[in-house]
């Protein structure tokens, strides 16, 4: 493993996934999916975000009317299913702890869907980072600081790319812009797929 690329202190692994590691990660993902279907979250104010998203471990991350916070179960009542151990590898290669991720949060993005910025701020140990797996299309990612007025800068995000936000930037404003369709063959139905992994309690 080489060592990471500094993005404005998010430490960033380009390619560590090769296409074979991709492939079974996806295959994976798509269990997940199946064991909870993926699903359009909407935020508070009722507007529906423009990714759709599912979750393994022991709490998965959901959006409503109520609010964003983490669940334990899929908003179908079903337990999420468990983590997959190709996503548990990469969190050992790369996290720095030995404490294990209790959420593998799953976004999809088709072609026209961001994220816009935010923070990840609702875990309650900031000591621990947060790990992301980019497959899929190119991804226009943007770093900002801890206020959402700070000054921010954009990097392209490819498949098999890995990011760790901890430290000062484990707190620092970021999100996705958008997406360069038709950059990656990974996924028959082309877009993105993004896991980030989290320690929550
Ligand atoms: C994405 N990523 O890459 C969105 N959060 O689609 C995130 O929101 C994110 O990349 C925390 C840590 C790393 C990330
Ligand atoms: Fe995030």
């Amino acid at each position: 493993m080489s060592a990471p690329v500094d993005f404005r202190g998010v430490a960033l692994f380009p390619g560590l996934l090769d296409r074979a590691a991709q492939e079974a990660m996806v295959a994976a993902l798509r269990r997940v999916a199946e064991a909870a279907p993926m699903f359009h979250p909407e935020t508070r104010f009722g507007k529906r975000m423009s990714v759709r998203m599912t979750s393994a471990g022991t709490f998965g991350w959901v959006s409503d009317r109520r609010g964003y916070r983490y669940e334990r179960r899929h908003p179908s009542g079903v337990e999420w299913p468990p983590i997959p151990s190709e996503v548990l590898g990469v969190w050992r290669q790369v996290s720095g702890t030995d404490r294990l991720p209790e959420c593998c949060l799953v976004n999809y993005y088709s072609e026209a869907a961001r994220m816009g910025l935010h923070q990840d701020i609702d875990e309650s140990d900031f000591s621990m980072p947060v790990v992301s797996i980019s497959l899929g299309d190119d991804a226009l990612f943007r770093v900002g600081g801890l206020s959402r007025s700070d000054p921010t800068a954009s990097t392209w995000l490819h498949s098999g790319d890995v990011c760790v936000l901890s430290g000062a930037a484990r707190r620092a404003f970021h999100g996705i812009d958008r997406l360069k369709p038709g950059t990656s063959t990974l996924l028959p139905q082309g877009g993105r797929l993004n896991v980030t992994l989290r320690v929550v309690t």
